[in-house]
């Protein structure tokens, strides 16, 4: 195994007692890492969204992100230890991002640590499947939170493709549920090659949002108890842009900030959770850092819930 975990950039730590900031440490070796350790890994891509005509800005995602988390109350981590791997910094290679967060996924799961990873352009997320593939042995489940099916068919950078290459890779249609889709902005060709491949696609629909937290519920529960691990993915642009409008593709109607942090709640709680990533955080068009301390929340909120649970 490679030790090779420490990628480069880590912004200024919180001096300030109580927060967040004060309690990361620096994780230089995964042989430092014990059950039950959180990680932190940032991917500053943005090919993948510009590839796709979407608007640039997810490069900085994880700078922000860390700024808006590392102000927050360090409660929610009770006796959680949280480390953090650094960023993946935007002048890498694409294949660079993918190898990554593969590696640092893999080291983590085998360790029995949970990696977060915050990005970046969602294609990024089949790194993190590849890397529970390695630690698992198998295919882990997928659950996504996502206004899209990003089942563009295509292997090259695209923000629109994780889940078709997880597909193509062998991921069994099965193993796949996607949470929070808006039906006008998805193709039909595209919801026709998930439908065949078996994956379970939920849709909004106007008045009942809320239903899509029952739908992550019961996945999760599904998943659980096939003794399935599961990567759970949040693209932001799930979000109504009321609550984050600091992605590519703004959302008008989609999920609330409330139904997200129930969402995140319920996977905290979960042990079958190998791997949690929150994509897509644009901070460019996100003037006043609404979007990065609601992605700040919602890891905020999943750490509570799964040190509740130990
Ligand atoms: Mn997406």
């Amino acid at each position: 195994m490679h030790s090779a975990l420490a990628i480069g950039d880590r912004c200024g730590r919180e001096t300030e007692p109580g927060k967040l900031g004060v309690c990361i440490r620096d994780l230089e070796t995964e042989e430092e890492l014990q059950p039950g350790d959180v990680v932190l890994l940032g991917l500053c891509n943005e090919q993948g969204v510009v590839a796709n005509g979407g608007r640039p800005g997810a490069a900085q995602g994880p700078k922000a992100f860390r700024k808006a988390f590392f102000r927050l109350d360090a409660a929610c981590l009770g006796p959680l230890r949280f480390w953090d791997a650094g960023d993946v910094p935007a002048d890498a290679p694409y294949q660079a991002f993918l190898d990554a967060a593969s590696t640092t996924v893999s080291a983590c799961v085998r360790r029995g640590a949970l990696p977060i990873v915050v990005g970046g352009g969602h294609d990024c997320s089949y790194g993190n499947y590849l890397g529970l593939c390695d630690a698992l042995g198998e295919a882990p489940a997928v659950i996504a939170v996502d206004a899209h099916l990003d089942m563009r068919p295509t292997h090259e950078p695209s923000s629109g493709n994780p889940f078709f290459r997880m597909l193509e890779h062998g991921l069994p249609g099965g193993q796949l549920v996607e949470v929070g889709l808006v039906p006008w902005v998805n193709a039909q060709r595209h919801r026709q090659y998930g439908e065949a491949r078996g994956a379970q696609l939920h849709f909004l629909e106007p008045g009942l949002a809320w239903a899509s937290v029952d739908q992550v519920e019961q996945a999760l529960g599904h998943f659980q108890s096939q003794g399935r691990r599961v990567l759970v993915t949040f693209d932001l642009d799930a979000f109504e842009a009321a609550h984050a409008p600091g992605v590519s593709a703004v959302n008008p109607w989609g999920l609330t900030a409330d139904a997200g942090l129930a969402m995140a709640q319920i996977f905290g709680a979960c042990p079958a959770v190998a791997c949690l990533d929150l994509m897509e955080l644009a901070p460019p068009l996100d003037p006043d850092g609404r979007t990065s301390r609601f992605a700040a929340f919602l890891v905020a909120a999943f750490l509570e819930a799964r040190q509740r649970a130990k």
